[in-house]
């Protein structure tokens, strides 16, 4: 067969693979017989389980089923529970949080009270996920490195639904769950803060945005470039280095003069995933608590240009 590296790979298939077995409980834990897909062998490995679920697994899977039925059948309830009309209108329909009135007290179950309930939910689920991440890690005597990157992510996720909220004194300022209800709060917040374009913070978020993505499509493009000399056997490039991972490196040396290494660009591609939702979650604390007008604040620090009356620039500011 044709040896071919863009969209497939040719699927080797042997007895499945069970994993490590040592002393941490790791055979017992594990559940499911594993089996075996061409599909996903396409996309990942063909083998699909066992998976090991644990504590923290059911405490998450129950309660973010949890908050995501609460979520739909409030929607359905406001389609008087018809179902046509609930797929009609799925991706309008949302779960709000509180008006603002009730501040940071427990509203009635209608006006915010299933919002709080589900959050509470949610919030253990994704908490409870986290743990589980950390502990799989340690059975496996990895480094917790996906731990902490998702760490940055729940961090992000914690200032959009609960720091800032309390900071602001109230739950109503939490997102909505919903799918252009979420999108709307966003934009949203946005002209309500004066433009969020010209918070620094939501700046660097996308430069470490868009950077993730570079470096993500250089490193994929790179590594799929030396396949076919054996650039994807990562073990075998570290203790028998061929020309696959020094024809990439030089390739990049030539190019622009510089190129990472092996370990190097992974922990680039850590950093900027990582930084994405540490610097926005800055940004976004600040929106509301310390900064009230992103625009009117770009003006003072002499980055944004101060168009007469623009944004009542001058009631604001007392400008000229
Ligand atoms: C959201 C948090 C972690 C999520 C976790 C998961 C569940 C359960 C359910 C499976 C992603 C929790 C689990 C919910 C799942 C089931 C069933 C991480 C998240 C732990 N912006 N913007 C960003 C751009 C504009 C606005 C970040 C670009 C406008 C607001 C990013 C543009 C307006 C916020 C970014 C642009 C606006 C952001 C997100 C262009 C109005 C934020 C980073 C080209 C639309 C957030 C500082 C991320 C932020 C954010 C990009 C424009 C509003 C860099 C490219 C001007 C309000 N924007 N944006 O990793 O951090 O998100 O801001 O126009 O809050 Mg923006």
């Amino acid at each position: 067969m044709e040896y071919q590296n863009i969209f497939n790979q040719v699927q080797v298939q042997g007895p499945a693979e069970w994993g490590m077995d040592n002393d941490k409980g790791l055979a017992t834990e594990r559940g499911g017989t594993p089996f075996f897909s061409q599909v996903a062998g396409a996309i990942g490995n063909a083998q699909l389980g066992p998976i090991h679920l644990g504590w923290f697994g059911v405490v998450s899977l129950i309660t973010g089923t949890l908050w995501l039925n609460i979520v739909g059948f409030n929607m359905l309830a406001q389609v008087g529970w018809s179902i046509p009309e609930f797929i009609r209108q799925l991706f309008w329909l949302a779960l709000e949080p509180p008006s603002p009135e009730y501040g940071l007290s427990m509203p009635p179950l209608d006006d915010g009270g299933w919002y709080i309930i589900s959050s509470f939910f949610l919030l253990v689920s994704v908490c409870a996920w986290w743990i589980r991440s950390y502990l799989r890690a340690e059975a496996l005597g990895m480094g917790k490195h996906t731990c902490w990157a998702f760490a940055a992510a729940i961090w992000l996720f914690l200032v959009l639904g609960l720091f800032r909220p309390i900071l602001m004194g109230s739950w109503a300022e939490a997102v909505p769950y919903g799918i252009f209800p979420h999108l709307d709060w966003t934009t949203a917040f946005s002209i309500r803060y004066g433009n969020l374009y010209y918070n620094p913070f939501h700046a660097l978020s996308i430069v470490f945005l868009y950077g993730s993505v570079l470096l993500f499509a250089m490193h994929g493009a790179t590594i799929l470039a030396v396949t076919r000399v054996g650039g994807d056997r990562e073990l075998e490039q570290i203790y028998d280095r061929g020309t696959a991972s020094e024809r990439a490196a030089l390739f990049w040396r030539w190019t622009m003069g510089f190129n990472a290494t092996m370990e190097g660009i992974h922990r680039w591609a850590w950093w900027f995933a990582v930084l994405t939702p540490i610097t926005g979650g800055i940004g976004i604390l600040l929106t509301g608590t310390v900064v009230d007008n992103w625009y009117i604040w770009a003006i003072e620090h002499d980055f944004a240009p101060a168009y007469d009356a623009a944004y009542g620039y001058e009631a604001y500011a007392g400008g000229e």
